[in-house]
């Protein structure tokens, strides 16, 4: 059976990728919510209910395991929709907190996301029961999810931006700076030039799809073989295909279907 992996549109495209790598064995169904993206200005109820009917959607498709690539519906929806779940679920949030913490030295911790993701201070209670004596500032940068859509990685505009935002955390003094967002990897170059190599980014995406692999080993769930079709990988939307395939192409490395 193959894994869900759900995200408010595109975005989790950069979680998928991860997983992809880390197991390639494994199957995906992918699905990203175009219609209704962004999710990181709507409020919690709003999306526990978007996330409960995405995965209503993904049971239809029989996945073993589901996985919140949105770092928004990781933050506001994870808690409420794991209970209702006879299958493993697991967000971004956790695994990334867990990595950042494991990362610093001088036990202080940035974190940039969505305005929902920063208010929910989901990274800041999963880092404090980790070390209680670990400091989080936490920054939203809402203008790099259009950014990123628009594909301006390399631009003076985003730069701009990202060094407006930015500017709040270099005074702060933390030593690793969690990139709690789905697209904000992509702009990982221009968020290293400003913070400079004194901090460590951390994407959640690797240690997600590490923790992804050792859930399903646990439980007698991974594929250890090879993957039987040519094709693993299945990716829905909500809307836009056209837009969606444009961008999965650019960031995968081979032609998707949609
Ligand atoms: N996927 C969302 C996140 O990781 O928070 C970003 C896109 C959005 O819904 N604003």
């Amino acid at each position: 059976a193959p894994i869900g992996v759900f995200d408010s549109g595109v975005g989790g495209l950069t979680v998928a990728r991860e997983i992809m790598r880390n197991l390639p064995a494994e199957r995906i169904v992918y699905f990203g919510d175009t219609a209704r993206v962004p999710y990181g200005s709507k409020s919690k109820e709003t999306v526990i209910r978007y996330s409960r009917q995405i995965i209503r959607f993904l049971r239809t498709q029989d996945v073993k395991a589901i996985v919140v690539a949105c770092n928004t519906a990781s933050a506001l929806a994870l808690e409420a929709i794991e209970k209702e779940l006879d299958i493993p679920i697991i967000g971004v949030v956790k695994p990334g907190a867990r990595v950042a913490a494991a990362v610093t030295k001088n036990r202080r911790i940035g974190v940039i996301g969505t305005e929902s993701t920063i208010q929910s201070h989901m990274y800041r209670s999963f880092i404090c029961e980790i070390d209680p004596e670990i400091t989080v500032v936490g920054k939203a940068c809402p203008l790099f999810v259009p950014l990123v859509e628009e594909g301006w990685l390399k631009d003076p505009v985003t730069d701009e931006v990202a060094r407006r935002y930015l500017k709040e955390l270099k005074n702060e003094n933390i030593d690793s700076l969690i990139l709690g967002c789905t697209h904000y990897p992509l702009l990982r170059g221009t968020v290293k030039k400003i913070m400079g190599d004194a901090v460590e980014l951390v994407n959640p995406a690797y240690e997600t799809a590490r923790e992804l692999g050792s859930l399903l080993k646990k439980l007698d769930m991974d594929n250890p073989g090879v993957k039987e079709e040519e094709f693993p990988y299945r990716f829905y939307v909500s809307d836009a295909a056209e837009k969606f395939k444009q961008f999965a192409n650019s960031i995968l490395p081979y032609d998707v279907r949609v």
